[in-house]
């Protein structure tokens, strides 16, 4: 049997289900999560979302999120657990068997690595919500329940930059128009995922532009957050998503990075996020440095002082650059 067969009869023959994602959840991390635990509702099973980390502010509109719980529930093991959108065993929560049951993986991240006991990996898809989508189809439901179309609506939108990234398809905007119908909500979505920002937002942008470098003849970006740019400005980290595609917005170029001070008790930490124009593949940057991601957005984490980080960022993306001319997009 395909791995894909094996997951659908595992949902099958199952009742318990758990639905995790990646640390840190984004919105097609825990879009993804869930509207497949509201598909798995739908079809008669019991489906408990957990996520370690609490989800962003940005994310609170979808509906459910009260429901989502932060411990691993006890009692009897799941039938299975599900790790929506992780590209990296690093960025899952620990899953203990005895707990969790087996794990399956459903990603679409083209830099990963593989683990769990079954991986459903598609990366031809713009969103781990367009996999969810594919498999509430396999399993017998035409049309997308009322009670997931938001969360779904919401992954598609924010991996796709709201419809706009190379990744966005035919196929995108039909499942875009039928989760309109199914009741999410276009305004509401783009409203919370990309604007509505807090003054103090507003203001660290204003001290990230102010501080950002430009090296390679202009052709990447260096973007910067310290702790003290934070605190200056009463900004908290959870409003630095994002800020590394104002770098791209630039004329001329091809990478933006943004190195971000992270707090950490266990000596330096920096989050990297990488985006690309479209010639240059980040994810090829975030695979050197151990992370993950796509082409055009990726990431990573270095335990090294920012300083560090920059020179090694820099000359990956300058070597990423020189190799970059037979890498179309
Ligand atoms: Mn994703």
């Amino acid at each position: 049997m395909s791995t894909r067969g094996e997951i659908l009869e595992l949902v099958r023959r199952g009742s318990r289900f758990l639905v995790s994602c990646h640390l840190r959840p984004d919105a097609d991390a825990l879009g993804s999560a869930l509207g497949w635990a509201a598909i798995l509702r739908v079809l008669g099973k019991e489906a408990v979302v957990y996520t370690a980390d609490v989800p962003p502010r940005m994310l609170e509109f979808l509906p459910d999120v009260e429901r989502i719980v932060h411990a691993l529930p006890s009692g009897p093991p799941f039938d299975a657990s599900f790790v929506m959108d992780a590209a990296a065993a690093p960025l899952v929560p620990p899953l203990p068997r005895e707990i969790c049951g087996p794990v399956v993986m459903i990603d679409h991240h083209a830099a990963h690595d593989d683990f769990g006991d079954f991986v459903l990996r598609e990366d031809d898809a713009c969103a781990t919500g367009v996999l969810v989508l594919r498999l509430m189809r396999e399993l017998g439901i035409e049309r997308v329940p009322a009670t997931a179309a938001k969360p779904l609506y919401a992954a598609i939108v924010a991996d796709t930059g709201g419809f706009r990234y190379p990744g966005t398809s035919a196929e995108t905007l039909r499942l875009g128009a039928e989760l309109l119908e199914a009741g999410a909500d276009p305004w509401e979505t783009a409203y919370n995922l990309f604007e509505g920002w807090e003054e103090e937002r507003m203001k660290l942008l204003g001290a990230v532009l102010e501080r950002m470098e430009l090296v390679d003849e202009g052709r990447v970006a260096i973007l910067v957050v310290t702790r003290r740019m934070l605190e200056q400005v009463g900004a908290d980290d959870e409003m630095v998503e994002g800020m590394v595609n104002y770098g791209r917005m630039l004329q001329g170029v091809e990478i933006a990075a943004l190195l971000w001070e992270m707090p950490s008790e266990n000596g330096p930490l920096t989050k990297i996020s990488l985006r690309s124009s479209g010639r240059a593949d980040v994810a090829g940057i975030a695979k050197a440095l151990r992370g993950g991601g796509h082409r055009a957005a990726a990431g990573a984490n270095l335990a090294e002082p920012l300083d560090a980080a920059r020179r090694r960022v820099l000359e990956l993306a300058k070597r990423a650059l020189g190799d970059g001319q037979r890498a179309l997009i």
